[in-house]
């Protein structure tokens, strides 16, 4: 049997444990640039994580979201934590403004306080590839850091999917952009778990504030326990960051000391878990199956209107189901 060569050499994984940040940012690029390894990556680096606690900040196109993320990994770093920080960079119009200022910015962070900084593309567009983010975090994590500050704008798919696999969410937004509340996707307002409303030596602020309270009593929802903090802010001047920082780190304390934090994680890992049985079967059955071909005119009769593509389905499952037995694998759950 041939054993496949591995994607990581043994000399990286020794350097990435005995804490080389060189060695991290390329296990990162492995991750990010081969999807593939990504199994042979967390096999090593799980039974190494420490339970680093992600942090998303989020929000709309320069609201401020690096300036804060920057200000909270200071801080973070004063009270003594291990920081990295992830910029997963939406490729969007919007970032080119910014992107020197938050190179230099980053740049200072990461040489005057040890700050691992990442930034990275989001994949969105790009053949539907989910994003490498949440894997980085996991080299982070086994790294050992343990805050990690995810930062994404929160207007596509990817992004919202990203901050779904934080462990808390930073809502960032300025005076002047109520009606861009409105185009941010839905489901980031409901997974805020603060509101840091920045930039508020600007005009504007009240009545931004004024329409987030309008905006939790109408949408708030069953789904919400308690409505999330909202905190005032001005991360050019500096105001604000101390209480926001604060309000983070209570906040993971209540979640680890409610149950709801592991809760949380057990939720997001299951249905990951689930999701790779299902792509693990899929690629199987595509392998062993004209199911690439047979789809798109499964396909073509729906869209006519002539069949139902459950009778197809139903065979599918059956085929896979012979596949399976023609395996002959054991017959019970691993452990
Ligand atoms: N007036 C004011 N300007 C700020 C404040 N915080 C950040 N800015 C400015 O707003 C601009 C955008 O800041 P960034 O931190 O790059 O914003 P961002 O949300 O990360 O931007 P993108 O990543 O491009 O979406 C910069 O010019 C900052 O200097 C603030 O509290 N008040
Ligand atoms: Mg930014």
């Amino acid at each position: 049997m041939s054993v496949e060569k591995p994607s990581v050499s043994q000399e990286l994984w020794t350097d990435f444990f005995a804490g080389s940040r060189l060695a991290c940012a390329r296990l990162i690029s492995v991750v990010e640039n081969s999807p593939q390894a990504i199994p042979e990556v967390l096999d090593r680096i799980i039974p190494r994580q420490k339970g680093g606690i992600r942090v998303g900040v989020t929000g709309p196109p320069g609201v401020g979201k690096s300036t804060v993320t920057a200000a909270l990994a200071r801080r973070a770093v004063q009270a003594g934590r291990k920081v990295g920080v992830l910029a997963v960079d939406p490729t969007s119009p919007f970032s080119g403004g910014a992107f020197l200022g938050d190179r230099v910015r980053m740049q200072r962070l990461s040489d005057d306080h040890q700050v691992f900084i990442r930034s990275m593309a989001s994949r969105e567009g790009h053949g539907g590839l989910s994003p490498a983010t949440p894997y980085a975090a996991d080299v982070l994590d086994a790294f050992g850091l343990d805050r990690i500050f995810i930062e994404t704008v929160g207007v596509g798919q990817s992004e919202l999917d990203v901050m779904s696999s934080a462990d808390l969410v930073v809502l960032v937004l300025q005076p002047g952009t109520g009606d861009v509340i409105q185009a941010l996707k839905a489901g980031i307002i409901e997974a805020a778990d603060l509101f840091l409303v920045n930039k508020s030596d600007l005009q504007g602020t009240e009545t931004l504030l004024d329409s987030l309270r309008f905006l939790m009593e109408i949408g708030g929802g069953p789904r919400r326990k308690s409505l999330p903090p909202v905190i005032q802010a001005s991360a050019l001047q500096d105001r604000g960051l101390d209480e926001a920082f604060a309000e983070i780190e209570r906040l993971v304390s209540g979640l680890v000391a409610s149950g709801l934090f592991l809760e949380k994680r057990r939720a997001r890992l299951e249905s990951e878990v689930r999701a790779a049985i299902g792509r693990e079967l899929w690629d199987k059955y595509a392998a062993l199956t004209n199911a690439g071909e047979v789809i798109p005119a499964v396909v073509g009769r729906l869209l006519e209107r002539r069949r139902s593509p459950y009778p197809y389905i139903r065979e599918a499952v059956s085929r896979v189901r012979i596949l399976i037995d023609e395996e002959r694998g054991p017959r019970e759950e691993p452990q």
